[in-house]
């Protein structure tokens, strides 16, 4: 069992390399709706406010970028945690040095707010919420850093609405969830010094777990969550790992009404934290702006650009993928 699993982890990592991150070169296959998935009886969840999480992600893009080793970093980490507190997470800090691709000792922090810690069925939540250092792919600046409204802050404020639902609604659901913001994802190289050198926070994670014999039932990472016509393809690992949770996922949303975010397109694979969750145990997936079947192809249009601010950021997208995720967490997934 182990070996296979192992085995089916080489492959993957294999097809990983060859392909990289922005392949461009790839099949998409349309997989039908899938209605068998039995999720328990859609019980009623809080209203999710889309302008509550733009609040959010305009108050970390009001930092500054959030790039590791920067004041701004710092003061956005200080601020995101004492927010979770304020939400009334169980809060843990793991605080740790990494080394970047190109030779520098980053100073980094993993902050992670548990709701219902005592809880035994738990789900895991996580965005990172670094800001990469250079928008590299913007034509005319491609030195400094992006805001990173979309990559990196839209996820956060999408889950810190979700602490504050689960902090303030009536009904509490009966699992637990954590929240983790990871560090230092978005430090990689650009030129193919390999997938090891992105998602640094969760590898870390993954080595060292907050918490000994941590476990979640499944898990579900935010990136790229508040684009204006985001498209939410089906990523090849996320699809290969975590079946069940991505059917149910996909099959809510769709039934919220939101088939235009959550489309029934395969793409991938993508290098992102959810893969080092995995490697930590928890099967998750990732929900991420890419499309393949765009003219454009691939991230949007402002992916590592200075186009990534606040006005690429379009509350119907958040409010798609927040209703969505507390939507599962009151439907208690079987999966
Ligand atoms: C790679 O390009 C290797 N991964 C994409 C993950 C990412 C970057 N998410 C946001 N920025
Ligand atoms: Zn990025």
């Amino acid at each position: 069992m182990k070996n296979s699993w192992t085995s089916i982890w080489a492959t993957w990592l294999v097809v990983g390399l060859l392909y990289g991150c922005d392949f461009k070169k790839k099949e998409t296959t349309v997989t039908e709706p899938d209605t068998q998935v039995a999720t328990k009886e859609v019980s009623t969840a809080p209203t999710f406010n889309a302008d509550s999480a733009y609040q959010y992600i305009a108050k970390q893009v009001s930092f500054g970028p959030r790039v590791p080793n920067s004041t701004a970093h710092r003061a956005c980490g200080d601020y995101l945690i004492q927010k979770l507190k304020e939400l009334g997470a169980d809060v843990k800090v793991q605080e740790f040095e990494a080394t970047s691709f190109d030779g520098k000792r980053l100073k980094l922090r993993n902050i992670i707010g548990s709701y219902n810690p005592k809880v035994a069925n738990r789900i895991a939540l996580a965005s990172h919420w670094d800001t990469r250092p250079w928008a590299d792919k913007d034509d005319t600046n491609p030195t400094t850093p992006p805001d990173g409204a979309n990559d990196g802050a839209s996820g956060v404020g999408v889950l810190l609405e979700i602490g504050r639902l689960l902090h303030t609604a009536q009904a509490n659901p009966n699992v637990g969830v954590d929240i983790f913001f990871f560090d230092g994802e978005d430090y990689g190289d650009p030129d193919g010094g390999g997938e090891n050198t992105w998602c640094l926070g969760s590898q870390h994670w993954a080595q060292n777990k907050h918490q000994a014999n941590y476990g979640a039932n499944f898990g579900i990472l935010l990136d790229m969550v508040g684009a204006k016509n985001a498209k939410f393809a089906q990523e090849v690992y996320s699809k290969q790992f975590a079946p069940q949770t991505l059917n149910s996922v996909w099959k809510i949303a769709n039934q919220l009404g939101y088939s235009d975010y959550f489309i029934y397109t395969e793409n991938g694979p993508i290098t992102d934290d959810h893969v080092f969750m995995m490697q930590g145990g928890v099967p998750t997936i990732d929900i991420l702006d890419y499309d393949p079947t765009s003219p454009d192809g691939t991230f949007g249009k402002y992916h590592h650009r200075h186009s990534d601010n606040m006005s690429v950021i379009d509350r119907r997208t958040l409010k798609a993928v927040g209703q969505t995720v507390i939507q599962v967490i009151y439907s208690q997934l079987a999966v």
